[in-house]
C-alpha cells in the first residue's frame, strides 16, 4: 500500500465534496473511496483537489483499517460489511453533520434541528424564511440540499438543519437551541429492520437540544426521557404548548393568529406552520415575522403543487410523497373538496407496507398505478387501473376526469425506479399536464 490516511471520506456526492472541502480547509488531505465505478462528484474532486486520492467501486478495507477517523455518507449504511469491521476495531465513524456540530461548538452561533418523516423541508423552509423576514444572519442546510459543512463557509449566527434519520445515525455532538421530530411513520425501511429502529435514529436528535418540540398528536415523537420540551398540535393546547383553539393558533393561552390566514392548504401544513413558529420562538425570532411568513407563504414546489386547472380539473404534483404517510396527509388534506380524486401512485416502495393506505384510497374514486410497487397498491383497491408510464398514466386520468376533480399525483414511494429523482417525476408530471392544453 502506497500511503496511510488519516480521514477516510466515504461516498462521493455531494456530503463527500462538503467534506473534502471542510478537511482540506483544516490542512487535512483525506482519502476518498465511493461504492460507484463513476460516483457523481468525481470531476469536481479532480478539477478543485487535484491533490486528494479517489478509489472507486468499492471500500478497500486495507485503507480503513489504518484511519484514525471514516467520515461516512448518509447514504452508504453503517451496516455496510467493510464500515462495520471498521466500528468493530473502534475506529471513529461518522457523518458530515457531526463534523459541522463540532465545529459550531467553538463558536457562539444557534442551531435548530428539524427532523421527521414528511413535513422536514417544508418546516426548514418556513423557519428559514422567518429568519430571513426577521433580518438575522442564518442558513439553511443538511438533507434539504446544501451539505451542513458548506454552511460553515460563510460563517452566520444561526443555522436552520433538516435532517434525514441517515444522517442523525452518526450525529452525536449537536447542542441545538430548539430541535423537532415532527412525525414517524415507515420510510427507508430497506435500511432499518423495522419502524423503532428507524425512531430511535430520528430521537437520537433530542439529546442534542436545549428544548425538544414534539408532536403530541404522534405519540412516536414523543420523547422518551422527559425534559425541557414543549408539544405542537391542531388541537386546543395546555400551558404553554403549541396548537389551534377556537379557529386561532395559540401558544398556551396567547392568541397568534387565525388560521384562516395561512396561505398554505391542508391540516399537515397548518401543524408545520405551528413547528416552524415554535422553533423560531426558541430562536429568538419575534412573531410579527412569524406571522408574515404564515401569511405570504405559498408553498413548495413537489409538494401537493397546484400545477395547472384545465377545464375545470385541478391537477396537483405531489411527486414528494416518497412515502406512504406523505400521501395519506395528501389525500386528508383534499378530500373535503367536492369533485372526485383521481390518485397516480407507484414507484419504488423501499420495502415499505402499503396497508396504512388502504381506508385512505376509500376517498379516491379512481386509482392509476405504475413502476416497480405499483402492483402492491392497485391490490388495495378494486379496479385500479395498471400503466407503465407517466404520460399513459395523465393521459388515462384526464380521460377519467370531469370539471371540479383533482388529478393528483402522489405516488407514495420514491421515484428511483423510473427517474433521478422526485423532482425529475414531477418535472415531467407537469409538462405533461401542460401539454393537456394544447389538445
Ligand atoms: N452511494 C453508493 N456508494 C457510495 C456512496 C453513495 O452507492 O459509495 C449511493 C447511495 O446509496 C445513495 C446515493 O449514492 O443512493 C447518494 O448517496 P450520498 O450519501 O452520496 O448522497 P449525497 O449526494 O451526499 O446527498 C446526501 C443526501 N442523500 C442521501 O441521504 C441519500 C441528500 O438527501 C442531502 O441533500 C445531501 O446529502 C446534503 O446533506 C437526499 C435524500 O434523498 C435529498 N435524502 C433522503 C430523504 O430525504 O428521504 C434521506
Ligand atoms: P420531507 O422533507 O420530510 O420529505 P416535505 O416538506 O418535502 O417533507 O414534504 C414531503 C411530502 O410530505 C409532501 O408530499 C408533502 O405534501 C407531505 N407533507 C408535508 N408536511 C407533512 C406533514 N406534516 N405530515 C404529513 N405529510 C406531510
Amino acid at each position: 500500500m502506497a500511503q496511510q490516511y488519516s480521514h477516510i471520506v466515504l461516498g462521493l456526492g455531494a456530503t463527500g465534496l462538503s467534506v473534502v472541502r471542510y478537511l482540506c480547509g483544516q490542512g487535512i488531505v483525506p482519502l476518498v473511496m465511493d461504492s460507484r465505478t463513476q460516483p457523481p462528484g468525481a470531476d469536481s474532486l479532480a478539477a478543485e483537489f487535484p491533490q486528494v486520492e479517489l478509489v472507486t467501486g468499492g471500500f478497500d478495507c486495507r485503507y480503513l483499517v489504518q484511519a484514525q477517523q471514516i467520515i461516512i455518507s448518509p447514504g452508504i449504511a453503517c451496516e455496510t460489511p467493510e464500515v462495520r469491521v471498521a466500528f468493530d476495531m473502534g475506529i471513529e465513524v461518522i457523518g458530515d453533520v457531526e463534523l459541522f456540530a463540532r465545529a459550531v461548538a467553538e463558536t457562539s452561533a444557534k442551531v435548530i434541528g428539524i427532523t421527521g418523516s414528511n413535513g422536514k423541508t417544508t418546516v426548514t423552509t418556513l423557519v428559514g424564511e422567518m429568519a430571513k423576514a426577521s433580518g438575522c444572519s442564518y442558513a439553511v442546510g443538511g438533507n434539504i440540499g446544501v451539505p451542513a459543512l458548506d454552511l460553515l463557509l460563510e460563517p452566520k449566527d444561526l443555522y436552520i438543519l433538516e435532517l434525514s434519520s441517515f444522517q442523525l445515525e452518526t450525529t452525536h455532538s449537536l447542542q441545538c437551541v430548539a430541535a423537532t421530530c415532527l412525525n414517524i411513520s415507515e420510510d427507508h425501511m430497506d435500511r432499518y429492520s423495522d419502524l423503532e429502529s428507524y425512531r430511535q435514529a430520528k430521537l437520537k436528535l433530542y439529546k442534542q437540544s436545549k428544548m425538544v418540540l414534539f408532536n403530541r398528536e404522534d405519540a412516536l415523537t414523543i420523547p422518551n426521557n422527559p425534559t425541557n420540551q414543549q408539544s405542537f398540535g391542531l388541537d386546543a393546547p395546555e400551558v404553554d404548548d403549541w396548537g389551534i383553539a377556537g379557529g386561532m393558533i395559540v401558544q398556551g393561552s396567547s392568541q397568534i393568529m387565525p388560521v384562516s390566514d395561512v396561505s398554505l392548504v391542508g391540516s399537515h401544513n397548518h401543524a408545520n406552520i405551528i413547528a416552524a413558529m415554535a422553533l423560531a420562538t426558541a430562536a429568538g425570532i419575534e412573531r410579527d415575522f412569524q406571522i408574515e411568513v404564515a401569511k405570504s407563504f405559498l408553498g413548495l414546489a413537489h409538494r401537493c403543487e397546484v400545477v395547472a386547472d384545465i377545464a375545470g380539473v385541478t391537477y396537483v404534483n405531489d411527486s414528494k410523497a416518497t412515502n406512504v404517510g406523505a400521501t395519506v396527509a395528501a389525500i386528508d388534506g383534499l378530500s373535503e373538496h367536492l369533485g372526485e380524486l383521481i390518485l397516480i401512485a407507484g414507484g419504488d416502495g423501499k420495502g415499505a407496507d402499503f396497508k396504512p393506505l388502504e381506508p385512505v384510497l376509500e376517498k379516491v374514486s379512481q386509482l392509476i398505478v405504475l413502476g416497480k410497487d405499483g402492483d402492491k397498491i392497485a391490490a388495495l383497491k378494486p379496479g385500479a387501473i395498471k400503466v407503465t408510464t407517466l404520460a399513459e398514466a395523465v393521459t388515462k386520468a384526464n380521460e377519467l376526469a370531469t370539471a371540479g376533480d383533482i388529478v393528483i399525483l402522489s405516488p407514495a414511494c420514491s421515484s428511483l425506479d423510473m427517474y433521478p429523482n422526485f423532482m425529475a417525476r414531477g418535472d415531467e408530471f407537469r409538462s405533461l399536464v401542460d401539454a393537456l392544453h394544447g389538445e
